[in-house]
C-alpha cells in the first residue's frame, strides 16, 4: 500500500483576491491537491481560520502560519501513514491541534490536508473522487441530483448594497442536470437584461431594491417571461446574525424583533414558493428556529451559522427541534471526517443536507463529487457566473455524464 511521502503547503489567493493554502500530498506514485476557502458570513461557532494577523502583509490575511503548521506539525506525524486511513489522519491532526475550535493549527490548514489526503486516496484506489468519498462515508442519500440553489440576488456581507438578507436562491424542480442548468441560465439572462447590474462574491447580480421582498419579485416576474414558472422555487439565506444587535434586527431603518421578522417570512411564504429558509434567526436563537419550524410547517427551516457542521451542534438543533436540515461546509468544522460525522448524525433524524461553497473560493470542486458522493439534498455552488462558482457546476455535469 502507498503511504504518504511529503506534505507541503503554499499560500494562494481566493476568488476575492484573499491568501489562502494549497495542500499537496505525495504517495510514493501519485500526487494531490487541495485548495481551502473562506467565508465572510462565518459563524462565530466555526473551526479558527488562522490569519497571520501581521498589518503589512495583506491587511493581516496572510496564512503563512497556517502553512508553517501544515509543514512543522501536522507533516511529521502524518509521513508514513497510509492515506485511505483518513480517519485515523483526521484524528491524529484533532489530537496535536488540542482545542475546542481548532485554533492551535488553524481550522484552515487542517481541512486543507483532510481533503487533499482524501483526494491522494482516491487516485491512488483509481477511483473518481465521488465514488471513494460515497465508500468511505456510507451516508443515506436523500436525492439523484441535489436541488441547485443558484444564488442569484447577492446581499449582506457579499455585497455593496442596503439589502439585509445574503442571498436570494432559484431553484429549478428537477432532477436533471441539464435541465436545471438551463433554467437558471434562463433566469440568470432575464435578470441580466433587467437589472444592469455588478455581480457580488457568488457570482449572483448586486443591485440596489426598494425592500426585502423585491428580488422575489423580480424572480417571479422573470420566470414568467421565461416560461419556467411552473419549474422553479426559491429559498433565502438570510444570514440573519449579519444584522442582529442587541436583541434586534436591523433592516434599513427599523429595527424589528424576532417575532415581527417570523410575521415577514409567514408573509413572503403565502406569497412565493419558497423551499427552503437558512438562518432565519440569530445563531444562537434555537428557539426562535423551532417556532418558526412549527408555525412555517411546509418551509424548510436550514441551520448554517446555527449549526457549523458541528456534531454538537446539530444535537442541540435536533433536542429543541430547531431545523429541518442544515448546511455542510467541510471547513466549518476542519475535517472531512468530522463532516461525515454530522452528516450521518443528520441523516440518521432525516435531516436535510446542502453542501454548500464559501464567498471566498477557488477552483477546487471538491464539494461537487462530496454531494453526489452524500446523495445531498442541495448544493450552493453561487450563480452561473465567476470561474470558481463554474467550476462546481461543471464538475457537476461532468459526474453526470459518466455517472
Ligand atoms: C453562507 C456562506 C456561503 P460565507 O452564509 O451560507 O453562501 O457565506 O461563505 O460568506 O459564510
Ligand atoms: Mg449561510
Amino acid at each position: 500500500m502507498e503511504t504518504i511521502k511529503k506534505i507541503n503547503a503554499e499560500e494562494i489567493l481566493d476568488s476575492r483576491g484573499n491568501p489562502t493554502i494549497r495542500v499537496n500530498v505525495s504517495s510514493e506514485n501519485f500526487t494531490a491537491s487541495a485548495d481551502v476557502p473562506s467565508g465572510a458570513s462565518t459563524g462565530k461557532y466555526e473551526a479558527l481560520e488562522l490569519r497571520d494577523g501581521d498589518a503589512e502583509r495583506y491587511g493581516g490575511k496572510g496564512v503563512s502560519k497556517a502553512v508553517k503548521n501544515i509543514e512543522n506539525l501536522i507533516a511529521p506525524i502524518l509521513l508514513g501513514k497510509e492515506p485511505s486511513s483518513q480517519k485515523e489522519i483526521d484524528e491524529a491532526m484533532i489530537a496535536i491541534d488540542g482545542t475546542d475550535n481548532k485554533s492551535k493549527l488553524g481550522g484552515n490548514a487542517m481541512i486543507g490536508v483532510s481533503m487533499a489526503v482524501a483526494r491522494l486516496a482516491s487516485k491512488i484506489y483509481r477511483k473518481p473522487l465521488f465514488r471513494y468519498l460515497e465508500e468511505i462515508s456510507n451516508i443515506k442519500k436523500s436525492r439523484k441530483l441535489p436541488y441547485l440553489q443558484a444564488n442569484l440576488i447577492n446581499g449582506g456581507k457579499h455585497a455593496e448594497t442596503s439589502l439585509p438578507f445574503q442571498e436570494y436562491h432559484v431553484i429549478p424542480d428537477t432532477e436533471d442536470i441539464n435541465e436545471a442548468l438551463e433554467i437558471i441560465f434562463k433566469m440568470q439572462n432575464g435578470l441580466k437584461k433587467e437589472l444592469h447590474a455588478n455581480i457580488g462574491d457568488e457570482g449572483g447580480f448586486v443591485s440596489e431594491f426598494k425592500d426585502i421582498e423585491e428580488p422575489l419579485k423580480k424572480f417571479a416576474e422573470i420566470a414568467e417571461k421565461e416560461g419556467v414558472t411552473e419549474k422553479v422555487k426559491y429559498s433565502l439565506d438570510v444570514a440573519a446574525s449579519s444584522f442582529f444587535e442587541k436583541d434586534l434586527y436591523i433592516l434599513g431603518d427599523k429595527k424589528i424583533c424576532a417575532s415581527d421578522l417570523l410575521e415577514i417570512y409567514k408573509d413572503i411564504c403565502r406569497k412565493y414558493p419558497v423551499l427552503s429558509i437558512e438562518d432565519p434567526f440569530n445563531e444562537d436563537d434555537f428557539l426562535m428556529f423551532a417556532k418558526m419550524k412549527e408555525e412555517l410547517p411546509d418551509v424548510l427551516v436550514i441551520g448554517d451559522d446555527l449549526t457549523v457542521t458541528n456534531k454538537e451542534k446539530l444535537q442541540e438543533a435536533l433536542n429543541k427541534k430547531s431545523i429541518s436540515g442544515l448546511i455542510i461546509k467541510p471547513n466549518q468544522i476542519g475535517t472531512i471526517s468530522e463532516t461525515f460525522e454530522t452528516m450521518k448524525l443528520a441523516r440518521e433524524n432525516n435531516m436535510e443536507c446542502i453542501i454548500s461553497h464559501r464567498s471566498g473560493e477557488t477552483n477546487d470542486d471538491f464539494i461537487a463529487d462530496l454531494a453526489i458522493a452524500t446523495g445531498a439534498f442541495g448544493v450552493k455552488f453561487g450563480a452561473l457566473q465567476r470561474g470558481e462558482r463554474i467550476a462546481k457546476y461543471n464538475r457537476l455535469k461532468e459526474i453526470y455524464s459518466f455517472k
